[in-house]
């Protein structure tokens, strides 16, 4: 059967199942709930079950959410992670919780070794943590948890506290892991970049010899369906990378997989000239950081665009070219305010096309390529939509002005993430769960949404996400010092 065969059959079978939405009122209030439920008192784990530690990216996302119910909370969320952060800049991908027990995530403690392996990169002494990051939404997070509640900010002195870590952990990754020489950053190793087990990785992982099965034991697979995640051999090569970057001390430049993707480094961006926003709360000028922010922007067009697909590519820099695949990650540099404008108008006509069907055939973003070979509608990050991912392009294209799309993407958002019991990640056609359930960041995500949901009754007073004033504002700022 051909690609366009299987996808109308799979529709045939499984119809579009999105379900009318419940009351915002008890949607907030059951957010709030995963929220709370997944507190430590210090952090929040994405998933009690799955993901019982604290994750990098997560931790912004969540804070970002939980700005709505607690900006102290939000505030702690952020200032948890940045205290593990290693002396040479990275901010680590899991700071890990010592009372949960070894076994019940894999890989834990034991196999990163941080306070021995990373001592030369500056580990924390008593933390542990793993050794490899995530993407940098962190300053975007902080400056948007701010600005839910500056009195409280300034009075904790959360902004002047974070800045010197911030400005530490992008200086590691626009000068440690330039890999390509390009001005962008590369991640390496696919757990850093977010998107695990997508299909972009295929060809830099082909090179990498997985790990023997028997020397490791994965814990995903005991609160998972194995369909849902990735296969064994691609666990084994995982293992491999992250065991060479431990055993050659986390020193930046040696590895086999070296990848600049679209996605973090629009991240960066955007939390580059967030950090230009805090810079100018606290006094100081922010112009050299939006200037940079541009820079980047421009190097991200002129290293990752392609023309022909109307959207961004990885590029592997040990393979040395683009690679063919389109994935969700080549569309979310839409958040930033400084791409020219005949590449907005790409990504847009991307976005609702046939390869991600927007409006047409999905109404959350699939990870991946709908017609591409390696689709897989439930299969982790190879085209599933995951609500990240949808907050990210809900707020680029409210940015750059495309606001019945942005509108109908938050409507879809807060009824799959009611309708799920807030899943880790939907299939992209029916809407069905996949994954976990009760997983933090779909909770904190919605929540965002909702503060602003017209016709739902709450304030947006304060609630500051990136609002397209503030965030045009900051893109063609570059003078506002
Ligand atoms: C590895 C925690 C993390 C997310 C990632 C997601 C998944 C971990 C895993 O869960 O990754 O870091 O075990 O698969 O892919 O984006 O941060 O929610």
């Amino acid at each position: 059967m051909d690609r366009s065969a299987q996808l109308t059959a799979h529709r045939a079978e499984y119809g579009v199942v999105y379900d009318p939405p419940r009351t915002p009122r008890s949607l907030h209030v059951r957010a709030a709930q995963v929220l709370e439920g997944n507190w430590t008192g210090t952090s929040t784990v994405p998933s009690r079950s799955l993901y019982p530690h604290q994750w990098s990216w997560d931790s912004a996302f969540i804070a970002i959410g939980l700005r709505h119910l607690s900006p102290l909370r939000a505030q702690t969320e952020l200032e948890t992670l940045l205290a593990a952060q290693w002396a040479d800049g990275r901010v680590p991908h899991i700071v890990f919780n010592p009372s949960v027990p070894l076994d019940a995530y894999f890989p834990s403690p034991d196999f990163w070794r941080s306070s021995t392996a990373g001592r030369a990169a500056g580990a924390p002494r008593t933390a542990q943590t793993s050794g490899i990051v995530q993407p940098p939404v962190h300053a975007l997070a902080a400056w948007l948890v701010h600005r839910a509640d500056p009195g409280l900010s300034r009075a904790r002195g959360f902004l002047a506290g974070v800045l010197p870590r911030l400005a530490a952990w992008h200086r590691y990754l626009l000068h440690r892991r330039d890999l390509g020489g390009g001005g962008l950053t590369s991640v390496v190793h696919p757990w850093e970049q977010g998107m695990d087990n997508s299909p972009c990785w295929d060809a830099p992982l082909s090179r990498v010899t997985p790990a023997p099965a028997r020397s490791f034991r994965r814990a995903d697979l005991a609160h998972g369906a194995p369909e849902d995640r990735p296969t064994d051999l691609d666990y084994g090569r995982y293992v491999r990378l992250a065991t060479d970057y431990r055993d050659g001390r986390y020193a930046d430049g040696e590895g086999d997989f070296a990848v600049e993707d679209p996605s973090f480094n629009a991240l960066l961006i955007a939390s580059e000239h967030a950090l230009a926003e805090i810079a100018h709360e606290l006094g100081a000028t922010g112009t050299a950081r939006h200037a940079r922010a541009e820079r980047l922007t421009a190097a991200l067009v002129e290293r990752l665009w392609d023309p022909a697909a109307g959207m961004f590519f990885c590029r592997d820099v040990r393979g040395g070219g683009l690679i063919p695949e389109r994935s969700v990650s080549g569309l979310t540099p839409l958040l930033l305010p400084g791409l020219p404008r005949d590449i907005v108008a790409a990504l847009v006509r991307t976005v609702r096309g046939p390869h991600f069907g927007l409006g047409d055939t999905t109404r959350l973003v699939p990870s991946y390529d709908l017609l591409g070979e390696a689709f897989d509608p439930h299969r982790y990050w190879r085209g599933p939509a995951w609500f990240n991912t949808s907050w990210l392009l809900e707020r680029g294209l409210r940015l750059h002005g495309e606001r019945q799309l942005a509108d109908d993407l938050r409507e879809s958002v807060l009824e799959r993430a009611d309708g799920t019991d807030f899943a880790e990640y939907v299939d992209p056609y029916t809407g069905e769960a996949c994954g976990t359930t009760g997983f933090s960041w779909t909770a904190a995500l919605a929540l965002d949404l909702l503060q602003e949901h017209p016709g739902h009754g709450v304030s947006r007073a304060g609630a500051g996400t990136f609002d397209t004033g503030d965030f045009a504002r900051t893109g063609k700022g570059g003078d506002r010092g």
